[in-house]
């Protein structure tokens, strides 16, 4: 075997060798055990001594060659492979949302709405248990056994005598037993009264707000009140406050708006009933309150003019996508 001949053949082999497979073969033929390298360093036994040193240096230089040239040229497909693997893999980050993204419902975006604006105003938020006793729904709000204004709530009632709530009020007795003054607190949720028609459902959210300080009057109300009208609805409409009744309450008064086809009732409010303040251990002798409560349907229904509420929850898929 001539030194100078395999080298020149490795170098035409080389030169052809353009894929993994056929430089991983060549290694072989060259460096593996039975490999033409081998061979040669076989033939430098045999050698006369006095050329040993030399020729085993040309060899030991072939044998680099070899090595550094296949593992150069598999490092260089390699790397295209990976190139080539990772722009195909690539993720187009501009490609536009699907257009069938879901969004909040009209009764999500009003009661974060109001929710937002009464936080904004050093309100805090307060919830609380839908199934509740008659105590907490109906007597420490004032409204005695057999009065007729347990009837008009059309109440849904447990065998065990719990209820589902009526009204959000019993999370502001809870508050009110568990907290002390000076109390500013909002609770939005949901209330149940059996009934069902073009402007009732069964269930419907309702936000309730109380404030309970010393020296709390109905100027502080009627304030309250008007501002969030103003900020609410933005056409700035003439509101009237009208006498009205709510066991809860006393003075009560509901709240009406001028729309194009008359006055429109949107809330009720009124200071804290002294007996109210007493049943959570307040002296109405040291302090007042007042509170309010809407229904988040219909300032829903005002906003985006929906005539039929029953249409909010018929789960038409127009509600709640975005585009
Ligand atoms: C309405 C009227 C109202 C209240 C709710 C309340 C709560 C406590 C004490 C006194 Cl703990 N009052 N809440 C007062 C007046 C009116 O709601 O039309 N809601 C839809």
């Amino acid at each position: 075997m001539d030194l100078a001949q395999e080298k020149k053949s490795f170098l035409s082999k080389f030169k052809e060798a353009d894929s993994q497979d056929s430089l991983n073969s060549l290694k072989i033929q060259y460096l593996g055990k039975k490999g033409i390298l081998s061979s040669l360093m076989s033939q430098l036994s045999n050698a006369p001594a006095e050329k040993k040193p030399e020729l085993g240096k040309s060899i030991n230089k072939f044998k680099s060659l070899i090595e550094e040239s296949i593992s150069s040229s598999l490092e260089k497909i390699e790397q295209s492979a990976l190139n080539e693997q990772l722009s195909n893999e690539a993720i187009d980050v501009t490609l536009p949302l699907s257009p069938d993204v879901g969004s909040y419902h009209p009764i999500s975006l009003i009661a974060n709405e109001i929710s937002n604006y009464f936080k904004n105003k050093g309100y805090v938020l307060r919830e609380g248990p839908e199934i509740e006793s008659e105590y907490f729904n109906f007597s420490a709000l004032n409204i005695p056994e057999n009065h007729p204004a347990r009837d008009m709530h059309d109440t849904f009632y447990f065998d065990n005598g719990n209820l589902l709530r009526t009204h959000t009020s019993p999370v502001q007795i809870r508050s009110m037993e568990l907290e002390s003054p000076p109390l500013k607190i909002l609770c939005p949720g949901k209330v149940f009264r059996c009934d069902s028609d073009q402007t009732h459902t069964p269930m419907f959210h309702q936000v309730e707000g109380l404030v309970v300080d010393k020296d709390i009057n109905f100027a502080h109300l009627k304030n309250e009140i008007l501002e969030f009208i103003e900020s609410f609805f933005k056409d700035n409409p003439k509101v009237r406050f009208r006498p009205s009744y709510f066991p809860f309450t006393e003075p009560s008064v509901e709240v009406d708006i001028k729309g194009e086809n008359g006055w429109l009732e949107i809330m009720g409010c009124g200071m804290v009933h002294p007996n109210v303040l007493k049943n959570v251990g307040l002296s109405p002798e040291v302090y007042s309150g007042f509170a309010f409560g809407m229904g988040i349907e219909r300032m829903t229904m005002l906003r985006y003019q929906i005539s039929d509420i029953r249409m909010l929850f018929e789960n038409d898929l127009r509600f709640v996508i975005k585009g």
